[in-house]
């Protein structure tokens, strides 16, 4: 089994109905074993700046499936949640990025992994690290020294809530 991070983002409609669908559809996946999601994360926007607040989350799941075939499957999700592509960095119902794929390096016309620009975005570490408490590979204790580095009040990531409303003590 690989060990895959995946970083989920939102910023149209309802954006927690959205990541939970995403989840849900992930876990529906019998190839797929989700682990562990983080908390959900407030987060300005990165790139194109004139667009609502996102929400981020980070999910670690297993899978005995390929990169190419992972990949194929976060496009399928973000397309059952009615994903239209406007322009790159734009608004967006859902997106399914992969961090990390069982810590290889993987370069093909389709796919980059790690994501070439998880490294420098606190909405992508902040959930990251929070599901790593115990970082056990190169890519995962770079990605908690980074955060260290980084101040992420002003990167613009605030904590929105758990991912699972139901586990919360009202
Ligand atoms: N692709 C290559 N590597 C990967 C990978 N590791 N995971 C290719 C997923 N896809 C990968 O992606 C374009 C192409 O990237 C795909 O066809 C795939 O083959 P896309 O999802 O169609 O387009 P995009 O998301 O607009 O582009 P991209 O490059 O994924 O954007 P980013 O860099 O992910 O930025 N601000 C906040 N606060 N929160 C966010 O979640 N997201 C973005 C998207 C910008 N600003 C944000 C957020
Ligand atoms: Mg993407």
């Amino acid at each position: 089994m690989k060990d895959v991070y995946l970083s989920i983002g939102t910023n149209m409609g309802e954006r927690y109905e959205n990541l939970q669908l995403a989840v849900a559809l992930l876990k529906e996946d019998e190839n797929i074993e989700v682990v562990r999601i983080s908390s959900v994360y407030e987060t300005a926007a990165v790139g194109y700046t004139d667009q609502a607040d996102f929400l981020n989350i980070a999910v670690h799941l297993k899978t005995a499936v390929s990169s190419a075939e992972m990949l194929k499957i976060c496009q399928s999700v973000e397309q059952e949640l009615g994903r239209v592509r406007e322009f790159r960095w734009g608004p967006r119902i859902i997106d399914l990025d992969i961090l990390l794929y069982n810590h290889e390096n993987i370069e093909t016309e389709s796919l980059i992994v790690p994501h070439p620009r998880m490294y420098e975005r606190a909405f992508v570490l902040v959930p990251l690290v929070e599901i790593t408490p115990s970082p056990l590979c190169e890519q995962l204790q770079q990605a908690h020294e980074l955060l260290q580095q980084m101040d992420c009040e002003n990167e613009g990531v605030t904590l929105w809530g758990p991912f699972n409303k139901s586990s919360t003590v009202s």
